[in-house]
């Protein structure tokens, strides 16, 4: 005997949708990555690459779960740089690509979750789905027209006369070793990676997200020592993303 599938209200379910926000999010990585030539990229593109192999072994769950938590991981930390980048004088590329794969990461993400528990609400499955896609396109939208516009009218951060300057690139801080007179010191951070990075000095204070492509500059006041700093995007200071600024 055969039970009967729930009707599909809009013809699409939880796994399609989970399936064509873990393809986007591939090929932006994926595309991004060969460009601009960036391993995490590469590497993140490749890990969903593997999510969605899984989901063809038996039920899926293992590819519903890993594309969920890649999914989860890309959204928490492209949102923010999504956000920034807005308003931030920068080149449109710039605010696409975290807006993009925001967007994208968070209805993978949902549809994972959408996906777990599907059988828990059968019948509104279909419709929840189409409506996370509906939304999904509807925000991308709006999101990019706003930050279009806040991006024309925002001023550019730059670096100013006697800044200490630290450049990330490739997940590093170019400068490792930092040194200053103490007292008050302004830091001028660039980003030059696909990823936005954070500048940051636990004893300090500071914390400065830094997004793709975007100059922040803090102030701050230090008392003579050996400060730490690093970027505490997960994972990011184990790859060696840190350094020492040394305040005599
Ligand atoms: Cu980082």
């Amino acid at each position: 005997m055969t039970v009967a599938q729930p009707k599909q209200a809009a013809g699409i379910t939880w796994r399609h949708l989970l399936r064509y926000a873990a393809i986007a999010d591939l090929l932006v990585m994926a595309i991004v990555g060969i460009a601009v030539r960036d391993k995490e990229a590469l590497a993140f593109a490749a890990a969903i690459l593997v999510g969605i192999l899984f989901l063809r072994i038996r039920s899926g769950i293992a590819g519903v779960i890993m594309i969920g938590v890649l999914s989860l991981d890309a959204a928490v930390f492209m949102l923010p740089a999504a956000a920034s980048n807005s308003t931030h004088r920068g080149r449109f590329v710039d605010l696409l690509i975290p807006l993009s794969l925001a967007v994208i990461s968070a209805s993978g993400a949902l549809a994972a979750v959408g996906s777990v528990f599907r059988h828990r609400l059968p019948e509104t499955s279909g419709r929840a789905a189409a409506v996370v896609l509906q939304a999904t396109i509807a925000v991308f939208i709006v999101a990019l027209i706003a930050g279009t516009i806040s991006q024309r009218t925002s001023k550019a951060e730059v670096a100013r006369a006697g800044d200490i300057t630290v450049e990330m690139r490739n997940t590093a801080f170019q400068q490792k070793t930092l040194s200053a007179q103490g007292g008050s010191l302004s830091v001028a951070v660039s980003n030059h990676d696909l990823f936005w990075h954070t500048f940051t000095i636990d004893a300090l204070h500071v914390n400065v997200d830094v997004p793709i492509g975007a100059n922040r500059r803090v102030t701050l006041n230090a008392p003579p020592g050996r400060y730490e700093f690093y970027c505490r995007v997960p994972g990011h200071r184990a790859a060696g993303m840190h350094g020492i600024l040394t305040v005599s």
